[in-house]
């Protein structure tokens, strides 16, 4: 059987926006490349102690960089270099980068991105993972401007995320479904090997770490007693699943079905993860796959940014599931008077 490479099924997929130039398929095409660079890397991170941590000098005399500076310098050149983008914003800077040379001034996109998400499995051989969301800019001309990346996640172009995992994954979406590809390594292309991804409605298995389990709201608590109740109609006690790489988390609940859960605590009040680099991205694909991402109180995609690296409860996966855990949500705010509209 002849594979599809993500370049072929993207250009292919062109016909999805009807008035395509083709630099959406380009700047996903740039998104990927860089991947294959950060996967090499990511696969030989071991060798880093023999080879040389950060702070000492490779054999071409170039320092050696941690693994998450890396890729997010790949990511930027390579989406500089493509031309199509006039502006990044990266979890790893502070503030965005406006690309103001002569054909990125001009470039339609903006590029959110979180280069390699999971930094705490970055050193130990656990799954990390890049995300990305793409939004049109809404500026005119020039290098982007903040406007342009402060968009609801509703009007993402396209979102999706890479798993450096025991494959490595390229899944994406641009509004018409969701698709994986799977890194081949003998021919160093993403093959297409889950096509039309759909997340079961609802599904067994909850991630959360609940090491924070004192510090989560009560509705959260109460959820988490549910899950593990016993009754069989409903399949529970669920399953608790958590690696603590959003992506790899994700990714699993989306395959098998699930709910990944990172709720406000008492420690970070407005939750852990980035609106902007971690949770609209997800949110557009879990939607896409017929999922659901919540706030606790609404459409994650319907949060209004403020600012670049804001934060975000999280409640993604399976529909039914991220419902329930909803209700929950809400009955506690009742009961405790604080209903909010
Ligand atoms: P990071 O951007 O610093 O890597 O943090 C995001 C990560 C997610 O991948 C993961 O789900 C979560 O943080 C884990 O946090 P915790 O260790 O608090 O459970
Ligand atoms: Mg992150």
């Amino acid at each position: 059987m002849k594979v599809k490479t993500l370049v072929e099924f993207i250009i292919e997929r062109q016909s999805d926006f009807p008035y395509a130039t083709g630099e959406l398929t380009r700047l996903l095409s740039d998104i990927s490349i860089a991947a294959k660079v950060v996967n090499r890397e990511v696969n030989k991170a071991g060798l880093v102690d023999i080879l040389g941590a950060e702070g000492s000098e490779n054999i071409q005399g170039e320092e050696q960089q941690k693994l998450d500076v890396f890729a997010n310098t790949q990511f930027i050149e390579a989406l500089n270099a493509g031309g199509e983008v006039c502006g990044i914003a990266s979890e790893e800077l502070d503030d965005f980068i406006g690309l103001d040379g002569k054909v990125s001034r001009n470039g339609k996109y903006v590029v959110l991105i979180d280069p390699l998400d999971g930094s705490s499995n970055i050193d130990v051989n656990v799954s990390i993972g890049t995300i990305f969301s793409i939004y049109r800019r809404i500026s005119f001309t020039g290098s982007a401007t903040l406007e342009d990346f402060l968009q609801k996640g509703h009007e993402q172009v396209a979102s999706g995320y890479v798993i450096y995992g025991s494959s490595t994954m390229l899944v994406y979406t641009t509004g018409h479904g969701v698709n994986g590809f799977t890194l081949d390594p003998s021919i160093g292309e993403f093959c297409l090997s889950h096509a039309n991804i759909t997340i079961p409605e609802s599904g067994n298995i909850y991630s959360i770490n609940e090491g924070n389990y004192v510090h989560f709201p009560d509705g959260v608590k109460k959820y988490i007693k549910y899950c593990q109740e016993a009754d069989s109609p409903t399949n529970r006690p669920y399953t608790s699943r958590y690696i603590g790489s959003l992506v790899a988390d994700f990714h699993r609940n989306m395959l098998k079905g699930g709910i990944y859960i990172y709720p406000e605590t008492a420690k970070s009040p407005k939750g852990k993860l980035r609106l902007l680099y971690e949770c609209n991205p997800l949110a557009f694909i879990a939607e896409q796959a017929g999922g659901k991402a919540s706030n606790g109180f609404k459409r994650i995609m319907e949060v209004d940014p403020k600012e670049l690296h804001q934060r975000c409860p999280l409640y993604i996966g399976s529909r039914l599931m991220v419902e329930d855990v909803e209700k929950f949500l809400e009955a506690s705010r009742e009961s405790a008077g604080l209903a909010q509209s």
